[in-house]
């Protein structure tokens, strides 16, 4: 059975009766007629597997059964000639499960034909597409319509809350794509391991890195591979991969293969010679120490807001034993001076995304996680080469708290109230062991939450400090 027809059953036990309507991504171009690779949407994937350009869908719910109607690129010879193959309505039925298939351009129409009758619309209003194609096709639907007609009992409902919901939770299927993606993941960053070296540039890591995860079946990459070298391991995002590796740095590669659709999300730091330096050595421990507690504590007993905490409070005493903070570990923690060197989150869902669909959070509690659930776990420290004096403001400084006030007098009061605290606080200034500027390190593996304990999917890549420099010398 086809993941998305289960997963249509899934939307469909949600909304009982009613439609979903949804659009697939449109080819976009780079310049002139050249496109960038077509993807998928990825919450259209999940309902369809439909994998061409400019489709729609409809999914018609009755009693809680499905029914899936799509709308597609025409065949056209002349046209699949210059752009390859079309699967067409006859294989939108045949292959895709749908009860009806249509051209794309007959969806404005075909719309309100299928809506007739029905009271809950889901769709994602948010959305271009809707305006682009929906909109107006459901002025007839919904209950705005003053043009003298009889109203429609239509509402209209979000659909992106129970899409993600759904997509939170992965079942044994999705499961295995997401395992083979980072299998294929594991082996590209063992390779990119054993042949880098000092001189190289990153790029050419990249390249036989890449290579192994085109070579094991990666469709594309999960997201622009990220191999810094040296100082560029403190860009978080750094994906130019432009620069020559320095002798003696760390690398730090953050790059996956996507599968079937599902990517995977790996980091790993590790020395170009072969050998850690002591202070890289002593920075790489103490990340290594807080990434295991991390995967450790992925289970239903623990929210993810838990595990960043537990993760914050074990970086912090990281961060006072390398003297990089000029007070105790609970200081370090309330007042937030970890966030110079630790400023992201532990981890996020992993998907169809990267950074994947659903929330943390349930009626604006943070949630127990529960099996199914896959998130990575990515604690890091970045000692930024351009701060080697910091001065840290002696202020309590509770996230939570902050958070809470964003949401209750706007981002805007509050990050202005939030300025002019720290402004106003005593500070202390405090010297960076100028051995240990410039370097930065995160681990990141997968991790799946399941009833008993977590499973790692990317273990396969060393993370002691004895196997990497086994596999990197
Ligand atoms: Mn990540």
């Amino acid at each position: 059975m086809k993941i998305s027809l289960k997963n249509r059953e899934r939307i469909a036990n949600e909304i009982v009766n009613g439609a979903v309507l949804i659009h697939g991504n449109n080819t976009v171009y780079r310049n002139n007629d050249v496109a960038y690779p077509f993807r998928q949407d990825s919450n259209f994937h999940y309902l369809t597997e439909w994998p061409e350009p400019d489709a729609h869908a409809v999914i018609v719910v009755k009693d809680s059964k499905p029914e899936l109607y799509l709308f597609v690129q025409d065949r056209n010879l002349e046209m699949e000639t210059w752009e390859g193959k079309r699967i067409g309505q006859e294989g939108a039925v045949e292959i895709y499960n749908a009860k009806a298939s249509f051209s794309n351009t007959e969806y404005p129409k075909k719309l309100t034909e299928l809506l007739e009758g029905i009271e809950n619309i889901y769709c994602d209003y948010s959305n271009i597409k809707f305006q682009q194609y929906d909109q107006k096709a459901l002025s007839f639907a919904v209950p705005y319509d003053q043009r003298g007609l009889e109203f429609s009992k239509a509402t209209l409902h979000a659909l992106s809350p129970i899409l993600s919901e759904l997509r939170l939770i992965k079942d044994t299927k999705e499961l295995n794509l997401l395992s083979k993606a980072c299998e294929i993941t594991v082996e590209g960053h063992k390779v990119a391991m054993k042949i880098a070296k000092a001189g190289m540039y990153e790029y050419q890591v990249a390249a036989e890195m890449e290579k192994t995860f085109f070579d094991l079946g990666a469709e594309r990459l999960g997201y622009p591979s990220i191999v810094a070298s040296g100082d560029n391991a403190c860009i978080l995002h750094y994906s130019t991969n432009r620069e020559i590796i320095p002798e003696n740095s760390l690398l730090l590669i953050d790059a996956a293969g996507e599968y079937g659709m599902y990517s995977s999300d790996v980091t790993r730091t590790f020395p170009v010679n072969g050998k850690f330096s002591p202070e890289q050595k002593d920075v790489y421990i103490e990340v290594l120490k807080t990434q295991n507690l991390g995967i450790e504590n992925v289970t239903t007993k623990n929210t993810m807001r838990d595990i960043h905490q537990i993760t914050v409070r074990s970086i912090s005493e990281s961060l006072v034993n390398l003297g990089l903070v000029p007070m105790g570990v609970d200081e370090t923690t309330s007042m937030m001076h970890y966030f110079e060197y630790f400023m992201h989150g532990t981890g996020h869902w992993l998907g169809l995304d990267v950074h994947d669909a659903g929330s943390t959070e349930k009626d604006e509690e943070p949630r127990k996680l529960e099996p199914g659930m896959v998130t990575t776990i990515e604690p890091g420290i970045y000692i930024r080469p351009n701060k080697p004096v910091i001065e840290f403001p002696l202020l309590e400084r509770d996230p939570v708290k902050i958070r809470d006030r964003r949401k209750e007098i706007g981002m805007e009061e509050a990050t202005k109230l939030e300025q002019e605290e720290i402004k106003n606080a005593k500070t202390v200034k405090h010297e960076v062991p100028k051995n240990l500027l410039g370097i930065g390190v995160r681990i990141e593996d997968d991790i799946v939450c399941t009833k008993k304990e977590p499973i790692n999917l990317t273990k396969g890549v060393p993370t002691s400090v004895d196997e990497i420099e086994a596999i990197c010398s």
